[in-house]
């Protein structure tokens, strides 16, 4: 439980005034659009939460997510600030005495000059400390950061290998530590000078008798590190991999060397009770109903996912696109003074943080945001970069709706479109795609995987009109999203599908003329996970589709 102070007033919060605030309990992680008084609640607050420390020393704060800009103060002082609500943040302190701490966050969920990620949008941003937070007690000041895997399958040998990069933090001075790291039957020491800030130490691990990683058979290998000095263990650090390699050949995208079909969802972190702070319990309930229509795959749209959720893809072998934050930022948008270095960032944190789970097979970035246009080009490129040299061993990809402009095409490693014929547009789908397909592929589209990364229709859940099938009816949700997905999923070019979308979700109030109820309603399950009729509709084109993809990519749940 942390306390939450909100100003009675005006949106102003001084994060070392607390008096004169209504104060309330929550258990974190939460969103403060759960009390019934804030549920519109726009602003600041403040969060406290008091803990204490047994001896001096150092301490890690761990934040997994704060909607949407953190200031952090720890016994009054500012030791750390991060924004943007859907990437980790850490804050490392060297020398912290022992005793009761207070540990104060100042929370800003406002629109405007803050931020070029959050505006008003077609889904809600909300307030509040909305994953969760760890105190680490590190028993020294240098530590292990962490360490990311990248497997490589090497056919001479007819093994896989595991190329790891340990990173080391190091708040003291410099000094001599043996790095130890092992899995499956394989293990490693390196000694290494842990020099003051970050030391980086690559080695290799051969694995033994590993199982490969995919939807049918989702094996978790335990990464086991340990850091060392004189002999005695001083940290350790942990993590799941699986086994697999994604790569793109021509217009084939291949998990493991076998051509993919990837059949989705794209599933927004939202739900009435919760926002977007979703309990595992609920992401299960949400990975069971989209297993349960023969998908083998998620989008993360629009932001990279709570951990938690890729975990539980990990398992369950579900193939995810992981995508950074922005969706539909236009020319003017893109120019927001702190777009650019906004979307970096979340990019990096991102990829840092996300690096070692199997499930994701791509990194998307920027949702329809202004290809069409020379900074656009400009800013899609430095973000693929940024990309390619954290993390070469994922193709690229970003979703297009710049249908007769697009100028990026030639950029990211797959292809990626937003289409909605007989939704937005009373076009045939088929050739609605051929056309882009036809347009597209001599300006860098040919040769490449193809993914339809949003397809779908809405409906108002409940409202049934069996005769006219109106739009808005799931009747005719159900009819559009059966011949969309037989369509795109039998189409030759194509080699990934993304429903939009899961389920249905709140939306920004500037949105309600196109948006009956103020939210996006096109989920085949509504925003209580009820399914519509859209929902069998998709099973049953999907179970089709999947009855024709080899066995190791249909996950075993489904
Ligand atoms: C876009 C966008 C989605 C959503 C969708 C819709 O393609 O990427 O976020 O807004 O359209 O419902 O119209």
């Amino acid at each position: 439980m942390w306390e939450f102070l909100f100003p009675r007033g005006s949106a102003q919060v001084e994060p070392h005034e607390l008096d004169g605030l209504d104060s309330v309990r929550l258990d974190v992680p939460c969103v403060w659009e759960a009390l019934a008084p804030r549920v519109k609640y726009r602003g600041q607050a403040l969060a406290r939460r008091l803990f204490s420390t047994d001896a001096a020393g150092p301490i890690r704060l761990v934040f997994k997510g704060v909607s949407h800009t953190a200031r952090v103060f720890l016994d009054g002082r500012e030791v750390g600030a991060h924004h943007d609500a859907f990437t980790p943040f850490s804050i490392e302190l060297p020398d912290v005495v022992s005793g009761a701490h207070e540990l104060v966050v100042h929370i800003t969920n406002e629109h405007g000059e803050l931020s070029g990620l959050h505006v008003p949008n077609d889904y809600y941003d909300y307030g509040g400390i909305t994953r969760p937070v760890e105190v680490q007690f590190p028993c020294r000041r240098v530590f292990l950061r962490r360490v990311d895997a990248t497997p490589r399958y090497d056919r001479l040998c007819g093994a896989w290998r595991l190329a790891c990069r340990v990173l080391i933090s190091n708040l003291a001075e410099p000094m001599p530590v043996d790095v130890t790291v092992a899995v499956a039957g394989a293990r490693t020491v390196v000694r290494v000078e842990a020099e003051h800030g970050e030391t980086e130490v690559l080695l290799e691990l051969l694995p033994r008798g590993v199982v490969s990683w995919c939807p049918a058979t989702p094996e978790l290998y335990q990464l086991e590190a340990t850091l060392s000095c004189d002999g005695a263990a001083i940290d350790d650090w942990s993590d799941r991999i699986g086994f697999r390699s994604v790569s793109c050949d021509g217009e084939r995208l291949l998990l493991n060397d076998d051509p993919v079909l990837l059949l989705g969802f794209n599933r927004h972190e939202d739900h009435p009770t919760f926002g977007c702070a979703i309990p595992v319990a609920a992401m299960r309930h949400d990975l069971a109903l989209i297993l349960g229509t023969h998908a083998n795959a998620v989008r993360t749209s629009h932001y990279p996912n709570d951990e938690r959720f890729l975990d539980l893809c990990d398992e369950l072998g579900l193939l995810v696109w992981e995508e950074n934050h922005a969706r539909g930022q236009d020319v003017t948008a893109m120019k927001h003074p702190r777009f650019r270095e906004q979307c970096a960032t979340v990019t990096r944190e991102m990829v840092r943080e996300h690096f070692n789970h199997p499930s994701i097979v791509t990194w998307g970035v920027m949702n329809e945001c202004a290809s069409e246009s020379e900074i656009g080009r400009e800013m899609y490129a430095e973000q693929f970069a940024l990309i390619r040299e954290l993390d070469p061993s994922r193709p690229t990809t970003y979703a297009s709706c710049r249908h007769s402009n697009d100028r990026c095409q030639d950029l990211p490693d797959i292809c990626s479109w937003n289409v909605y014929p007989r939704w937005y547009l009373e076009r045939d789908p088929v050739a609605f795609l051929d056309e882009i397909v036809a347009r597209f592929g001599p300006l860098g589209m040919a040769g490449k995987p193809l993914i339809v990364s949003e397809t779908g229709a809405g409906a108002l859940p409940g409202y049934r009109d069996p005769i006219r099938r109106a739009k808005w009816s799931e009747e005719r949700q159900a009819e559009i999203l059966t011949e969309l997905v037989r369509a795109y999923a039998g189409h030759p070019r194509v080699c990934g599908l993304f429903v939009w979308q899961f389920c249905d979700v709140r939306v920004d109030e500037s949105w309600a003329p196109a948006r009956p109820r103020c939210m996006n309603n096109k989920g085949v399950v509504d925003e209580y996970r009820r399914p519509k009729l859209g929902y069998d509709a998709v099973k049953a084109a999907f179970a089709d589709a999947s009855s024709r993809l080899a066995p190791a990519l249909r996950p075993r749940t489904s």
